[in-house]
């Protein structure tokens, strides 16, 4: 068996990938680890041109070589900040709203794609196989082939692909399009996602689509597949339990003076639906009375990609929001939101969760959401609480136990929180286990494994093949 080579926008550090770390990283170091290869990718360092191009560094852990790059600003802000998170994020989280279109941050795009990949082709052996996660690096592939590499090269989309209706917005769709098709096989979250793929295929790319996703469009021929990622659900349970006695959850209980909590984790990002379940809360508070001075919400949401301005706009609107519901429904010894713009350690997000009556995941639009999987982990079977989750969030289509909430509709979601503040024990555990059944058979192993599975038994290309494949 071939070595596994792993190229991803940012690499996990060493000692981020044990212990605590979250659902990709662990994942994919697992499957390093058993294959030995390369994790390659950006160090989360802005450098100068020098150093940029003095990289890879190398950091060794076992059998496993970390190698990662420095970009410069101007890479970084065209790259990264730009065409990626401010281009492309939106758009396929249909938000053409808060998109942009830069062709400087395109061609940057493309261009640190190929410097990546001319990097990555110095460290690679003959037989490895190559696995490219997300929207960062979809020209990675058509940048090896026309280097000469004819390795089986899989890529892993982990948010929405969008229906074609909307990719067209970005300009150079067709171009994208015709990048993904240089891999060998194309890994999707949902049905949906793969869905719009094969449509934009078939619609705007005269291209074919047959049994089994094997897609033929711009001359090429590949394959793709629905595989949904999960998390370890066993290992959260223990871990969860085994936090719930430390001082934070102490605290927590103690603050909470027996009100019922609702529990929200996020990135600060605008496809998570933030806005929209603060009005949700706050209609709750507002049509049942009852309810105020009884159930706290805590959002936890750090905030990231702080200087694309959108993610500023989301940053004070949510304070806005926060500060006006306080404002109203406030008590002196009460405050009906709690917000922190905090990142925790893992162990004690989860022990929080086990704490809470309602796991409220509300985006507007999300490739898997793990959060929502977590919580449902992290629940005490004995008392477990309920997971309001939206019908937008990839995690909707396994978790037949949540409680779905379209979250455009304030006063749906509120009903929804007023039902699983009020469900029973019985209903709840049998939710619970409807809902822990679907995270074991689909674990975090199972989507990595069948991901490569498939990755190895496509046919291997023979040299010459290299750039466009048939
Ligand atoms: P994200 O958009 O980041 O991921 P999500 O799937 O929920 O969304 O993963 C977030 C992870 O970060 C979770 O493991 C969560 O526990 C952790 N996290 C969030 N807030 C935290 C905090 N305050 N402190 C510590 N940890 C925190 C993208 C896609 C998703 C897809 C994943 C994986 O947008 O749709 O599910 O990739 O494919």
């Amino acid at each position: 068996m071939g070595r596994l080579i792993v190229v991803s926008n940012r690499v996990a550090t060493p000692t981020e990938t044990k212990g605590s770390a979250g659902g990709l990283a662990v994942g994919v170091f697992g499957a390093l680890k058993d294959a030995g290869g390369v994790w390659f990718g950006w160090s989360g360092d802005v450098v100068s041109e020098t150093v940029a191009n003095a990289g890879p560094m190398l950091e060794q852990d076992g059998a496993v070589t970390f190698a990662t790059v420095g970009l410069t600003r101007k890479d970084y802000d065209q790259y990264y900040r730009g065409f990626s998170n401010a281009t492309l994020w939106p758009v396929f989280h249909y938000r053409n709203d808060l998109a942009r279109y830069e062709r400087d941050e395109y061609a940057g795009y493309r261009r640190v794609n190929a410097w990546l990949a001319h990097k990555l082709v110095k460290l690679l052996e003959p037989d490895d196989i190559i696995w490219i996660h997300d929207y960062h690096l979809i020209p990675f592939a058509e940048a090896l082939r026309s280097e000469g590499v004819t390795n089986r090269i899989g890529f892993f989309l982990h948010i929405p692909f969008p229906a074609p209706q909307i990719l067209l917005n970005i300009p150079p769709h067709e171009e994208l399009v015709k990048s993904l098709s240089c891999y060998d096989l194309l890994g999707f979250q949902t049905a949906t996602d793969q869905q719009a793929f094969h449509d934009y295929v078939t619609r705007h790319a005269r291209g074919t689509v047959s049994a089994g996703g094997i897609v033929e469009a711009f001359g090429r021929k590949l394959r793709t597949g629905v595989y949904r990622i999960g998390v370890f659900p066993d290992e959260i349970a223990e871990q969860a339990k085994r936090y719930e006695s430390r001082q934070h959850v102490l605290e927590l209980k103690q603050s909470l003076e027996g009100r019922k909590l609702i529990m929200s984790v996020d990135r600060l990002d605008y496809s998570k639906g933030l806005v929209e379940r603060f009005r949700a809360f706050e209609l709750l508070l507002e049509r049942s009375p009852e309810w105020r001075g009884n159930v706290t919400l805590v959002q936890i949401a750090p905030p990231t990609r702080s200087d694309v301005a959108t993610y500023q706009k989301i940053r004070q609107d949510l304070e806005y929001e926060a500060g006006r519901i306080n404002g109203r429904y406030s008590g002196l010894d009460y405050t009906p939101i709690r917000y922190l713009n905090q990142q925790y350690d893992r162990w004690k997000l989860m022990s929080l969760f086990r704490e809470s009556q309602i796991g409220f995941v509300t985006p507007l639009h999300d490739g898997m959401n793990l959060v929502a999987k977590e919580y449902v982990a992290a629940q005490n079977p004995d008392d477990p609480g309920v997971l309001v989750l939206s019908i937008f969030a990839g995690a909707a289509a396994e978790l037949s136990g949540a409680v779905l909430v379209n979250p455009h509709d304030a006063i749906g979601m509120c009903e929804a929180l007023q039902r699983a503040l009020q469900m029973p024990l019985d209903a709840r555990q049998r939710r619970h286990e409807i809902n822990m059944a679907a995270l074991r058979e689909n674990d975090l192993g199972v989507w990595r494994d069948s991901f490569l599975r498939d990755l190895r038994s496509v046919p291997v290309r023979r040299s010459g093949e290299g750039g466009g494949h048939k």
